[in-house]
């Protein structure tokens, strides 16, 4: 089977970061380690500070018009900016991590895994000169409605979501599909060996080998989840006639 070009390419990942540390021990671990060693994605961290032009390579400052805390410079995240798109014939979408921005979803994740190029920038202290912003951000993006102390788990939580859904990065068995994920329902129960633990057996339809019972009991056990531990997912989810009565069964065994 051929592959043409747009069928397969490496997603790169740029981080402007003033703890570039982080991303190599954390994303050179496990599956996204090993994604990046097949060649699927590539993560490669800049840091800010080795663009300060200051002798004690300070990467922040007081704030105009006073007040708490710091502000990052710009000079440094923008010429750190440069020293990655200089060369580039197009443009990476650029992306700021901060608590403004518009909240991470599974929707979202998938918009992004669209893109080949993504920079990261990692904000710290009391934030970022807003020029710099202005002159290289694309798009805001929170991971949730709380404040952390930098933008580099943000970061490495949005370069997880996207890469698990990168084909080839999950095993053929696990590989990541938004049928697998039951269109936006919550996952059924699962149970491996062995059949009692602690007096509590694996439910009897998945030993029975009756393979169209246990895909209902699973599509029922999804939609009884969702309903039970996030009602606002099953509000957006049009259910169709089947999962109806698939749910109402289900309800009135409880
Ligand atoms: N909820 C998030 C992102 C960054 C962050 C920062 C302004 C603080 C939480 C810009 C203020 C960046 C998030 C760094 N905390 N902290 O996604």
């Amino acid at each position: 089977m051929l592959l043409s070009r747009k069928d397969y390419w490496m997603m790169k990942f740029d981080i402007l970061t003033v703890f570039p540390d982080l991303f190599t021990a954390i994303l050179g671990e496990s599956i996204i380690g090993r994604a990046q060693e097949n060649g699927l994605i590539s993560v490669n961290a800049v840091n800010i500070r080795s663009f300060s032009r200051d002798k004690h390579k300070k990467t922040d400052d007081y704030p105009y018009g006073g007040g708490n805390g710091m502000v990052m410079l710009a000079q440094p995240i923008y010429d750190a900016y440069m020293s990655i798109v200089g060369s580039l014939d197009y443009k990476p979408r650029v992306i700021y991590m901060s608590p403004q921005g518009k909240k991470l979803d599974q929707s979202l994740v998938e918009e992004l895994s669209q893109y080949e190029h993504l920079i990261l920038l990692c904000g710290h202290y009391e934030g970022v000169d807003e020029r710099v912003l202005e002159e290289i951000v694309d798009e805001e993006i929170s991971i949730g409605d709380y404040v952390l102390t930098g933008g580099e788990l943000p970061a490495m939580v949005l370069i997880d979501a996207v890469c698990r859904t990168i084909p080839g990065v999950l095993s053929n068995e696990n590989s990541y599909s938004e049928e697998s994920h039951c269109g936006g329902l919550l996952e059924y129960p699962q149970y491996t060996r062995p059949v009692e633990f602690n007096s509590r057996k694996v439910p009897d339809v998945l030993m029975s080998g009756h393979h169209a019972n246990i895909k209902k009991w699973r599509r029922q056990q999804s939609l009884l989840r969702t309903l039970r531990k996030r009602p606002d997912l099953l509000e957006k989810f049009a259910l169709e006639p089947e999962d109806r009565s698939l749910l109402s069964e289900a309800v009135k065994k409880i």
